[in-house]
């Protein structure tokens, strides 16, 4: 496995695979890696001839300056992590590196898809995910790139910023890793006290109760009973609970046979904001 810290570098690799009519797979993360992580990794090691990772904190999608202080960094135990799975590429850039004129986003018009939830209650996230997201795209010209559904709001901005741009990837949105008792990875779970940890699975219960619920509870009822479930929880307070349609995120007023709804949760737990989300109807 070889480690890249150049976007010269990274591109040349890429440029020579793909002379050689290999297929490669990208992996965008931020570090810290967990088995949501890898589950993309293996996934982009089926789908494709090589695979290559890029780990990278982006301060441009954060903000909140302590977030992105506390944010975990473990390099060496990444690689450790990235090399059993057979990972080919790694790019671990510095800041300088990606953001050589300094840390600034480019503005993007995502339309309604960034009017609510993560772009309405974090501005300016979005923006920043999407400046680091296109410059990646650029060094690392891979065939298909790998997403997460955990960030599902994510997933339709890259999906609406490849379009925009003309950008020649793939994008492939990959289904929720959960630890045993339904608490869905993330990297920020490591920063949960022992108290906290064994609290955090009712984020995933509420989900799943409120899509038991929906039809028989409206939106609203919905939205009522979630927040009074999380907010009963020492520590735990709700950010959003919003029943929306799973193409627009637009938020419903009522559920209808054809139309698909997902209920997407914002959790803080103490200091640690926790994000998750399911179908609901
Ligand atoms: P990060 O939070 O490190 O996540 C990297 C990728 O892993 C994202 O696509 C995310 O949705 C996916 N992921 C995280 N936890 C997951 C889980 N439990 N199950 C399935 N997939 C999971 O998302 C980012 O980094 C950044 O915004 C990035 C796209 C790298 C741009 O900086």
């Amino acid at each position: 496995m070889k480690v890249v810290k150049k976007r010269e570098e990274i591109k040349r690799e890429i440029n020579e695979l793909k002379a050689k009519g290999l297929s490669v797979g990208f992996v965008p993360t931020m570090g810290a890696l967990h088995q949501g992580h890898l589950s993309l990794v293996r996934r982009a090691g089926k789908e494709n001839d090589r695979v290559v990772v890029s780990i990278f904190v982006n301060p441009t999608q954060f903000n909140n300056a302590e977030d992105l202080e506390k944010y975990p960094r473990d390099l060496a135990t990444d690689l450790n992590l990235l090399s059993d799975e057979g990972c080919d590429l790694v790019f671990a850039p510095e800041v300088e590196e990606m953001y050589p004129d300094g840390e600034e986003k480019a503005a993007y018009d995502f339309g309604l898809l960034t009017g609510v939830m993560e772009g309405a209650n974090r501005p300016g996230h979005f923006d920043g995910v999407a400046t680091v997201v296109e410059k990646l795209f650029e060094a690392i010209p891979a065939d298909r790139a790998y997403f997460g559904k955990k960030d599902y709001q994510q997933l339709l901005v890259i999906r609406s910023l490849v379009k925009q741009r003309n950008i020649d990837i793939e994008i492939v949105g990959c289904e929720i890793v959960r630890e045993a008792d339904g608490l869905a990875m993330s990297s920020r779970n490591r920063r949960l006290t022992a108290a906290q940890r064994a609290r955090a699975p009712f984020i995933y219960s509420t989900l799943q109760k409120a899509a038991s619920l929906a039809g028989q509870l409206s939106p609203v009822e919905l939205k009522e009973l979630v927040a009074k479930e999380i907010n009963s929880v020492e520590e735990m307070e709700l950010e959003y609970f919003e029943p929306a349609d799973a193409d627009t995120l637009q938020p419903v007023e009522t559920f209808e046979k054809n139309k698909n709804v997902m209920g997407f949760i914002v959790v803080n737990l103490g200091s640690v904001r926790l994000i998750d989300n399911i179908r609901i109807f």
